[in-house]
């Protein structure tokens, strides 16, 4: 009598339907496993499976398999049956596609590229309240990218001082000022007035510079507090509230997608710990993956990586992750992303962030084009002139790409560009 059904889940002849939704894994079987019985043990453990065959199996729950349907090399595709999945809920989604699987000893490694969602799951979720065009919008910012930054050192300034130096950056002509992650409400710097003094500054800089300004103020901490900290942005005025979502988690992300979205709040998501699960190119699971389920939830930008900063990334994963984010419909492109169509589910911002300085602005925006939040920190506030210097020289460098022309061309009349790109020319941080 058989021990285990595994193959039971696998069959390459089988198409889905239409309302199923696949995911993609790279898959490497242990030692002594075959590659039928690894794929049919990703789809088991991800569904309905157990390590036995069982007593009795009612047949209708044949219905509710996954099954492995189309393998090359060490890909393979599974199809899940809609009905497995509960309407609206990413925290369950993530617990079958990207949960127990990831431990299983048959597999010597196993990493999520991508899902495909078809319309009948996208319905139990609203995505983004603010898609890009409603951003845009809101901060009143058209044909070029959004641009912030983080007051660096990024803890250790009081709220008096970070609104200082959040000031300087606006007046320099960014938009936005921007919470580093470790940054929440600590005994040096209270949440609350940080929010305050910052909306003070804020209200000056627009009036003297006529323009929107805001800032993505960092709400994470647990899911009360966060909504606490959300209505008290919004009493000031604030049109954004950032969450760190990797470490706050989904549910908390799904709570919150609502919440702020009723207070007019656009979600900027940071993604701090993404690289734990992202970065082993074999296990774990992609950005890709991580940036579809945000989307899905209704995050309006979330990072996606600069491939010439100081955090790993590369071109390619860049203007993959900008698609999955900003395009209505994509397609499959060999074997590393499957077919999407968002059908009504708004876009959202990519916002390439870490490392950046006016020289490198150019290479950033050949990648993702004008269409992203571009956060340059440590590259205006290490300007040679300070921070509203090393503001105007990046808003000088977007001009330049523009215009279409070289730093060096712009640089002869823009002496902040000029002094960028003395102390720092194309340098790529390590
Ligand atoms: C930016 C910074 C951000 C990272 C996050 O500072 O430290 O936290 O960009 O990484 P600086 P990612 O511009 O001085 O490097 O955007 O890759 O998630
Ligand atoms: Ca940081």
């Amino acid at each position: 009598m058989a021990i285990d059904w595994y193959e039971e889940f696998v069959d390459l002849g089988y198409t889905p339907a239409r309302d199923e939704l696949v995911a993609l894994y790279y898959f490497e079987p242990a030692e002594g496993i075959g590659r039928d019985e690894a794929i049919g043990r990703i789809a088991s453990e991800s569904s309905t499976g157990t390590w036995t065959t069982l007593h009795s199996l009612p047949p209708r729950m044949r219905d509710l398999q996954a099954t492995a349907f189309e393998v090359e090399g060490n890909f393979v595709k599974i199809a899940y049956p809609l009905g497995l999945w509960e309407e609206g809920n990413a925290v369950q989604l993530l617990s079958g596609i990207a949960g127990n699987i990831f431990g299983m000893k048959a597999l010597k490694n196993l990493r999520l590229i991508d899902v495909s969602l078809p319309s009948a799951y996208l319905r139990g979720f609203k995505g983004p309240h603010f898609g890009i065009e409603e951003v845009r919008e809101m901060m009143r910012v058209h044909g070029r990218p959004l641009v912030g930054a983080v007051p660096k050192p990024k803890v250790g300034f009081s709220a008096a001082e970070h609104a200082r130096v959040g000031f300087e950056t606006w007046m320099g002509g960014f938009d936005l000022v921007k919470d580093d992650e470790n940054l929440t409400s600590v005994s040096f710097n209270r949440f609350e007035d940080r929010v305050r003094m910052l909306a003070e500054m804020r209200d000056s800089a627009e009036q003297l510079t006529g323009e929107r300004k805001s800032a993505l103020i960092n709400i994470s901490a647990d899911t009360e507090t966060m909504k606490a900290r959300a209505k008290l942005l919004a009493d000031y005025g604030w049109n954004y509230a950032m969450i760190d979502v990797v470490v706050a988690g989904t549910a908390a992300v799904m709570t919150l997608r609502d919440y702020c979205s009723d207070l007019g709040l656009a979600i900027h998501a940071h993604r701090a710990m993404h690289a734990a699960f992202d970065r082993n190119p074999k296990h774990g699971m992609t950005m890709q993956f991580l940036a579809k389920i945000m989307r899905l939830i209704g995050v309006s930008q979330i990072h996606t990586g600069t491939a010439v900063g100081k955090l790993a990334g590369t071109r390619k994963e860049a203007a993959l992750l900008a698609d999955v984010l900003r395009e209505r419909r994509t397609n499959a492109s060999g074997t590393m992303a499957l077919d999407q169509d968002w059908g009504e589910i708004k876009s959202a911002f990519p916002v390439s962030s870490g490392g950046l300085h006016p020289g490198l602005v150019p290479e950033v925006l050949n990648i993702y084009g004008s269409e992203i939040v571009l956060l340059v920190s440590g590259g205006i506030h290490g300007h040679p002139q300070g921070t509203r210097a090393g503001a105007q020289a990046t808003m000088q460098a977007i001009e330049a790409w523009k215009d279409g022309e070289t730093l060096e061309e712009k640089a002869e009349s823009a002496p902040e560009l000029r002094q960028a790109l003395e102390k720092w020319g194309r340098y790529r941080p390590k």
